[in-house]
């Protein structure tokens, strides 16, 4: 099985999470070609990462993907049986891609300098969904139950692109503000079943912020 993406996206990382905590059993890479390419498109016509390739199967979409390896790869289940615990783990899941991810993904496309209207309009609803995160979210150290689901790697993905926008728009104490996803984070982040992929989606994150700071400063220096 073939994930292709890159995990500076925390769509891709979210599924490389799920890789890890299953036991592995799906390799990683970027896809030669380009997610432009015909090739590509052709597999996946919306044309982003990830996607993964099981035989004849291309399935796009994180959220699909990750309930996919779920189910295929041998290991812990993440997604649990029981229908409340079950909801609550979709809930999270749901919060996290329906609320936090298009408000994250909006400032992050605004610079500090852009639009203020449209940055505390984005601002405003991260908070909010971060809001409901906490309200949700049980002070086990685990999203759910005391091993790690489908909502465990797709709150770390939305959380590290929250830290990385927020940061860059000087938005600070959010986290300590609340306690439930701080202790959470700390939680997550210390699992030694996590640890190679963690490791690996940091080295990516450094490279990527390292590359679109060499660009800002050469488009600075051609001003
Ligand atoms: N809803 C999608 C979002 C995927 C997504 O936005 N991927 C970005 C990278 S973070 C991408 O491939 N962008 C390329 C593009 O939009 O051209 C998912 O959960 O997989």
């Amino acid at each position: 099985m073939k994930l292709y993406g890159s995990l500076a996206s925390p769509f891709v990382a979210r599924c490389w999470l799920v890789v890890a905590a299953k036991g592995g059993g799906v390799d990683l890479e970027m896809y030669e070609d380009g997610i432009k390419s015909e090739s590509y498109l052709a597999m996946n016509p919306i044309g982003k990462m990830p996607l993964l390739v099981d035989g004849d199967t291309a399935i796009p979409e994180s959220a699909v993907i990750c309930e996919y390896l779920d189910q295929v790869l041998p290991g812990p289940t993440m997604l649990p049986a029981e229908p409340a615990a079950r909801a609550r783990v979709q809930l999270l899941c749901h919060i996290t891609d329906l609320y936090l991810y298009p408000a994250a993904v909006a400032l992050l496309r605004l610079p500090q300098d852009g639009d203020a209207a449209a940055i505390e309009a984005a601002k405003t609803d991260a908070l909010a969904a971060l809001d409901y995160i906490e309200h949700f979210l049980p002070d086990t150290g685990f999203a759910e139950g005391t091993s790690l689901t489908l909502a465990d790697a797709t709150l770390h993905g939305g959380i590290n692109l929250v830290k990385l926008v927020f940061r860059n728009h000087g938005i600070e104490n959010w986290l300590a503000q609340r306690p439930k996803l701080e202790a959470w984070w700390d939680a997550v982040t210390a699992n030694t079943t996590l640890k190679p992929a963690l490791d690996d989606i940091a080295t990516a994150l450094a490279t990527f912020r390292k590359r679109r700071a060499e660009e800002a400063a050469k488009k600075a220096a051609a001003e």
